[in-house]
Protein backbone atom coordinates (compact mmCIF):
# COMPACT_ATOMS: atom_id res chain seq x y z
CA UNK A 1 0.00 0.00 0.00
CA UNK A 2 1.38 3.10 -0.99
CA UNK A 3 2.39 5.50 1.93
CA UNK A 4 1.39 9.59 2.18
CA UNK A 5 4.81 10.48 1.05
CA UNK A 6 4.85 8.10 -2.66
CA UNK A 7 6.68 5.64 -2.93
CA UNK A 8 10.12 6.92 -4.52
CA UNK A 9 10.21 9.74 -1.44
CA UNK A 10 9.35 7.38 0.78
CA UNK A 11 12.14 4.62 -0.30
CA UNK A 12 14.65 7.50 -0.45
CA UNK A 13 13.97 9.30 2.69
CA UNK A 14 16.85 9.27 4.97
CA UNK A 15 15.53 10.52 7.80
CA UNK A 16 14.09 7.17 9.14
CA UNK A 17 17.76 5.71 9.68
CA UNK A 18 18.10 2.31 8.14
CA UNK A 19 15.04 0.33 7.54
CA UNK A 20 14.22 -3.19 6.58
CA UNK A 21 12.61 -5.17 4.18
CA UNK A 22 11.49 -8.81 4.03
CA UNK A 23 11.48 -10.52 1.19
CA UNK A 24 8.73 -13.36 0.50
CA UNK A 25 8.95 -15.53 -2.21
CA UNK A 26 6.16 -16.55 -3.84
CA UNK A 27 7.04 -19.53 -5.28
CA UNK A 28 7.85 -21.14 -2.32
CA UNK A 29 4.69 -20.10 -0.23
CA UNK A 30 0.74 -19.99 -0.57
CA UNK A 31 -0.54 -16.73 -0.99
CA UNK A 32 -1.94 -16.84 2.59
CA UNK A 33 0.87 -18.09 4.23
CA UNK A 34 2.61 -14.99 2.90
CA UNK A 35 -0.10 -12.55 3.43
CA UNK A 36 0.17 -13.74 7.53
CA UNK A 37 4.32 -13.55 7.17
CA UNK A 38 4.31 -10.15 5.58
CA UNK A 39 1.51 -8.76 7.94
CA UNK A 40 3.17 -10.28 10.89
CA UNK A 41 6.88 -8.86 9.75
CA UNK A 42 5.15 -5.09 9.55
CA UNK A 43 4.35 -5.93 13.34
CA UNK A 44 7.88 -6.05 14.26
CA UNK A 45 8.73 -3.36 12.70
CA UNK A 46 9.42 -4.17 8.77
CA UNK A 47 8.98 -0.84 6.38
CA UNK A 48 8.51 -2.41 3.20
CA UNK A 49 7.66 -5.79 1.92
CA UNK A 50 9.68 -7.43 -1.77
CA UNK A 51 7.97 -10.19 -3.05
CA UNK A 52 9.93 -12.18 -5.20
CA UNK A 53 13.09 -13.31 -5.82
CA UNK A 54 12.90 -17.41 -7.40
CA UNK A 55 13.70 -17.09 -11.63
CA UNK A 56 10.64 -19.52 -12.54
CA UNK A 57 7.58 -18.24 -10.58
CA UNK A 58 4.87 -17.49 -13.11
CA UNK A 59 2.58 -14.28 -13.13
CA UNK A 60 -0.80 -15.81 -11.94
CA UNK A 61 1.27 -17.26 -8.52
CA UNK A 62 3.37 -13.90 -8.06
CA UNK A 63 0.18 -11.56 -9.04
CA UNK A 64 -2.28 -13.43 -6.41
CA UNK A 65 0.77 -13.33 -3.91
CA UNK A 66 0.47 -9.25 -4.13
CA UNK A 67 -3.08 -9.15 -3.79
CA UNK A 68 -3.83 -11.05 -1.00
CA UNK A 69 -0.73 -8.63 0.75
CA UNK A 70 -2.32 -5.62 -0.67
CA UNK A 71 -6.01 -6.60 0.53
CA UNK A 72 -4.71 -7.70 4.35
CA UNK A 73 -2.85 -4.38 4.50
CA UNK A 74 -6.22 -2.19 3.19
CA UNK A 75 -8.24 -4.10 6.07
CA UNK A 76 -5.10 -3.33 8.58
CA UNK A 77 -5.60 0.34 7.45
CA UNK A 78 -9.41 0.12 7.69
CA UNK A 79 -9.57 -1.18 11.21
CA UNK A 80 -6.58 1.44 12.42
CA UNK A 81 -8.99 4.21 11.28
CA UNK A 82 -11.59 3.44 13.70
CA UNK A 83 -9.55 2.82 16.26
CA UNK A 84 -8.02 6.37 17.50
CA UNK A 85 -5.00 4.77 19.30
CA UNK A 86 -3.68 3.14 16.56
CA UNK A 87 -1.55 4.60 13.75
CA UNK A 88 -2.92 4.21 10.02
CA UNK A 89 0.31 5.37 8.45
CA UNK A 90 1.75 2.08 10.29
CA UNK A 91 0.05 0.21 7.72
CA UNK A 92 1.05 2.23 4.52
CA UNK A 93 3.58 -0.32 3.42
CA UNK A 94 4.53 -0.86 0.16
CA UNK A 95 4.77 -4.30 -1.79
CA UNK A 96 7.39 -3.73 -4.41
CA UNK A 97 8.56 -6.56 -6.84
CA UNK A 98 11.58 -7.98 -6.83
CA UNK A 99 11.39 -9.79 -10.25
CA UNK A 100 13.82 -12.58 -11.54
CA UNK A 101 12.39 -11.91 -14.83
CA UNK A 102 9.91 -10.42 -17.05
CA UNK A 103 7.59 -13.30 -16.16
CA UNK A 104 7.13 -12.36 -12.56
CA UNK A 105 5.12 -9.47 -12.87
CA UNK A 106 1.78 -8.39 -11.07
CA UNK A 107 -0.67 -5.10 -11.54
CA UNK A 108 -1.05 -5.18 -7.71
CA UNK A 109 2.09 -4.24 -6.96
CA UNK A 110 2.89 -0.47 -5.61
CA UNK A 111 6.45 -0.62 -7.76
CA UNK A 112 9.10 -2.78 -8.75
CA UNK A 113 12.89 -3.19 -8.39
CA UNK A 114 13.31 -2.33 -12.18
CA UNK A 115 17.02 -3.96 -11.98
CA UNK A 116 20.46 -4.51 -14.27
CA UNK A 117 22.47 -7.48 -12.79
CA UNK A 118 25.45 -4.98 -13.28
CA UNK A 119 27.43 -7.83 -13.54
CA UNK A 120 25.95 -10.39 -15.75
CA UNK A 121 27.93 -11.94 -18.33
CA UNK A 122 24.81 -12.14 -20.25
CA UNK A 123 22.47 -9.52 -22.49
CA UNK A 124 19.37 -11.29 -21.03
CA UNK A 125 19.62 -9.97 -17.00
CA UNK A 126 21.38 -6.17 -18.50
CA UNK A 127 18.84 -5.46 -20.64
CA UNK A 128 17.00 -8.56 -22.11
CA UNK A 129 14.61 -9.23 -19.69
CA UNK A 130 13.94 -5.09 -18.92
CA UNK A 131 12.73 -4.87 -22.34
CA UNK A 132 10.06 -7.65 -22.58
CA UNK A 133 8.85 -6.06 -18.65
CA UNK A 134 8.51 -2.10 -19.64
CA UNK A 135 5.34 -2.55 -21.90
CA UNK A 136 3.70 -4.51 -19.15
CA UNK A 137 4.83 -2.02 -16.34
CA UNK A 138 3.71 1.26 -18.50
CA UNK A 139 0.40 -0.64 -18.80
CA UNK A 140 -0.31 -1.16 -15.77
CA UNK A 141 1.36 1.62 -14.54
CA UNK A 142 3.44 -0.17 -11.98
CA UNK A 143 6.33 2.84 -10.48
CA UNK A 144 10.02 1.74 -11.64
CA UNK A 145 12.48 2.05 -8.83
CA UNK A 146 15.76 2.35 -11.05
CA UNK A 147 18.30 -0.40 -9.46
CA UNK A 148 21.49 -1.67 -10.08
CA UNK A 149 21.60 -4.71 -8.77
CA UNK A 150 25.22 -6.73 -8.18
CA UNK A 151 26.07 -9.86 -6.83
CA UNK A 152 29.05 -10.61 -4.31
CA UNK A 153 30.47 -13.83 -3.60
CA UNK A 154 28.96 -16.55 -2.80
CA UNK A 155 26.39 -16.09 -5.13
CA UNK A 156 23.95 -18.70 -4.66
CA UNK A 157 20.95 -19.72 -7.03
CA UNK A 158 20.94 -15.54 -8.57
CA UNK A 159 24.81 -15.71 -9.38
CA UNK A 160 24.54 -18.96 -11.36
CA UNK A 161 21.42 -18.27 -13.11
CA UNK A 162 22.64 -14.70 -13.68
CA UNK A 163 25.74 -15.33 -14.47
CA UNK A 164 26.97 -12.76 -12.30
CA UNK A 165 30.85 -12.33 -12.20
CA UNK A 166 30.97 -12.36 -8.19
CA UNK A 167 32.35 -9.33 -6.74
CA UNK A 168 34.92 -11.16 -4.22
CA UNK A 169 36.45 -9.63 -0.53
CA UNK A 170 38.81 -7.14 -1.18
CA UNK A 171 37.78 -5.71 -4.57
CA UNK A 172 36.11 -2.66 -3.10
CA UNK A 173 37.72 -0.53 -6.02
CA UNK A 174 35.57 -2.13 -8.78
CA UNK A 175 32.57 -1.97 -6.40
CA UNK A 176 32.94 1.68 -6.02
CA UNK A 177 33.57 1.46 -9.97
CA UNK A 178 29.89 -0.01 -10.30
CA UNK A 179 28.60 2.58 -7.77
CA UNK A 180 29.59 5.11 -9.99
CA UNK A 181 28.22 3.73 -12.94
CA UNK A 182 25.05 3.13 -11.41
CA UNK A 183 25.06 6.75 -10.71
CA UNK A 184 26.04 7.87 -14.06
CA UNK A 185 23.45 6.02 -15.29
CA UNK A 186 20.48 7.77 -13.50
CA UNK A 187 19.73 4.77 -10.95
CA UNK A 188 18.59 5.59 -7.67
CA UNK A 189 19.54 2.53 -5.89
CA UNK A 190 22.17 -0.23 -5.74
CA UNK A 191 21.04 -3.64 -4.42
CA UNK A 192 24.11 -5.32 -3.16
CA UNK A 193 23.26 -9.27 -2.54
CA UNK A 194 25.34 -12.32 -1.81
CA UNK A 195 22.50 -14.41 -2.73
CA UNK A 196 19.36 -15.68 -0.57
CA UNK A 197 20.69 -18.04 2.16
CA UNK A 198 24.35 -17.22 1.77
CA UNK A 199 26.63 -18.45 4.14
CA UNK A 200 28.09 -14.88 4.40
CA UNK A 201 26.94 -11.78 3.97
CA UNK A 202 28.20 -8.58 1.31
CA UNK A 203 31.93 -7.20 3.23
CA UNK A 204 31.74 -4.46 5.28
CA UNK A 205 34.21 -2.78 3.18
CA UNK A 206 32.27 -3.35 0.01
CA UNK A 207 29.24 -1.37 1.50
CA UNK A 208 31.63 1.01 2.42
CA UNK A 209 32.97 1.98 -1.51
CA UNK A 210 29.73 1.90 -2.75
CA UNK A 211 28.41 4.39 0.09
CA UNK A 212 30.73 6.51 -0.91
CA UNK A 213 28.73 7.39 -3.69
CA UNK A 214 26.30 9.49 -1.40
CA UNK A 215 23.92 10.14 -4.50
CA UNK A 216 22.49 6.36 -4.15
CA UNK A 217 20.21 4.25 -1.90
CA UNK A 218 21.86 1.24 -1.19
CA UNK A 219 19.95 -1.91 -0.27
CA UNK A 220 21.81 -4.81 0.95
CA UNK A 221 20.94 -8.26 1.53
CA UNK A 222 21.77 -11.80 1.17
CA UNK A 223 23.00 -14.52 4.29
CA UNK A 224 21.54 -11.69 7.08
CA UNK A 225 19.96 -13.49 10.25
CA UNK A 226 21.01 -12.14 13.54
CA UNK A 227 21.02 -8.30 14.64
CA UNK A 228 25.12 -8.52 14.55
CA UNK A 229 25.05 -9.02 10.81
CA UNK A 230 22.22 -6.75 9.75
CA UNK A 231 23.63 -4.18 12.34
CA UNK A 232 27.32 -4.29 10.06
CA UNK A 233 25.42 -4.05 7.35
CA UNK A 234 23.45 -0.71 8.87
CA UNK A 235 26.68 0.90 9.94
CA UNK A 236 28.62 0.42 6.91
CA UNK A 237 26.16 2.94 4.89
CA UNK A 238 23.55 0.46 4.01
CA UNK A 239 19.83 2.23 3.66
CA UNK A 240 17.80 -0.61 3.88
CA UNK A 241 18.60 -4.41 5.15
CA UNK A 242 16.73 -7.20 3.07
CA UNK A 243 16.02 -10.56 4.95
CA UNK A 244 14.60 -13.41 3.41
CA UNK A 245 14.87 -16.79 4.82
CA UNK A 246 14.88 -15.69 8.52
CA UNK A 247 11.18 -15.28 7.67
CA UNK A 248 11.23 -18.45 5.47
CA UNK A 249 12.61 -20.80 7.90
CA UNK A 250 11.06 -19.55 11.22
CA UNK A 251 8.93 -22.35 13.24
CA UNK A 252 6.16 -19.87 14.40
CA UNK A 253 4.83 -16.14 13.74
CA UNK A 254 6.21 -15.41 17.69
CA UNK A 255 9.23 -16.59 16.28
CA UNK A 256 9.55 -14.54 13.12
CA UNK A 257 8.53 -11.55 15.00
CA UNK A 258 10.99 -11.99 17.52
CA UNK A 259 13.62 -12.19 14.49
CA UNK A 260 12.65 -9.31 12.84
CA UNK A 261 11.79 -7.19 15.57
CA UNK A 262 15.94 -8.22 16.82
CA UNK A 263 17.00 -6.85 13.31
CA UNK A 264 15.20 -3.51 13.25
CA UNK A 265 16.44 -2.77 16.84
CA UNK A 266 19.76 -3.48 15.60
CA UNK A 267 20.03 -1.48 12.57
CA UNK A 268 17.72 1.57 14.03
CA UNK A 269 20.58 1.96 16.94
CA UNK A 270 23.69 1.78 14.45
CA UNK A 271 22.47 4.21 11.98
CA UNK A 272 21.07 6.99 14.05
C1 LIG B 1 17.89 -12.41 -1.47
O1 LIG B 1 18.96 -10.62 -0.40
C2 LIG B 1 17.86 -11.44 -0.35
O2 LIG B 1 17.67 -11.74 -2.67
C3 LIG B 1 17.62 -12.11 0.97
O3 LIG B 1 18.55 -13.09 1.29
O4 LIG B 1 17.22 -15.07 2.01
O5 LIG B 1 19.59 -14.82 2.73
O6 LIG B 1 17.82 -13.36 3.69
P1 LIG B 1 18.29 -14.13 2.51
Amino acid sequence: MLPMEGLVNYVLNRDYGCRHITLIDPGKQSAEVATRRAIAAIEAGSSMIFVGGSTDTPDEVVHETCKSIQDALELQVFASSQDPMSEEEKWKIPVVLFPGGAHALSPAADGITFMMLMNSKIRRFLIGEQLRGAPYLEKFGVEPLSTGYLVFSPGGKVGEVGEAELIENGQEEIVHSYALTAKMFGFKLLYLEAGSGASSQVDAESIKSAAKVEELCLIVGGGIRTGEQAALAAKSGANWVVTGTLTEDASSMDELKQRISQIVEAIQSSSS
